[in-house]
């Protein structure tokens, strides 16, 4: 907790807050190649009892041990969730390939961060996210006001009547 907080103050010129329900990220200057010694934050933040989910349908960083030097970095609830680099999964380095990952909580927190250099221009990534609920939210809460509109309204006829 305290080490989000630390990158959230750190970061905060280059921290961008989405509060949305799903959106899309990408590298800077997707889909052309990204620039050198660059790193951006985003803070995804859904509703309270919902998660946040996230896909890549593009991903190229730079490869390197341990993904130490280009990475893209999933954290929440306080943990990381995944160190991604490179463009396939090796023994050492994770990319996300087709997998899906998952909140821990209702926010969600992306790190893009690129190194002095690369050995080859790399296009970075594009990513879609969405709020996933456990429960279906908006169409329960919208049936829950039309059941409660409907009883004052019956109260409004009897009151009448
Ligand atoms: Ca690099």
């Amino acid at each position: 907790v305290w080490l989000l907080g630390y990158d959230l103050s750190c970061g905060a010129s280059s921290s961008i807050v989405l509060q949305k329900m799903y959106g899309r990220i990408t590298s800077p200057n997707f889909p052309n190649v990204y620039p050198n010694h660059k790193e951006r934050i985003w803070n995804i933040t859904v509703p309270k009892g919902y998660s946040v989910r996230i896909y890549f349908t593009h991903f190229n960083l730079e490869l390197s041990y341990l993904c130490e030097y280009d990475y893209v970095k999933l954290s929440s609830g306080g943990r990381t969730l995944a160190t991604l680099c490179g463009k396939d999964s090796t023994d050492t380095e994770e990319a996300p390939g087709n997998k899906t990952y998952i909140s821990v909580d209702n926010n969600l927190m992306v790190v893009f961060r690129s190194d002095y250099s690369n050995e080859k221009p790399f296009t970075g990534f594009e990513a879609f996210y969405a709020a996933e609920g456990k429960r279906p939210a908006p169409l329960v809460d919208g049936g829950d006001m039309a059941v409660v509109g409907l009883v004052l309204h019956w109260a409004g006829v009897w009151l009448l009547v």
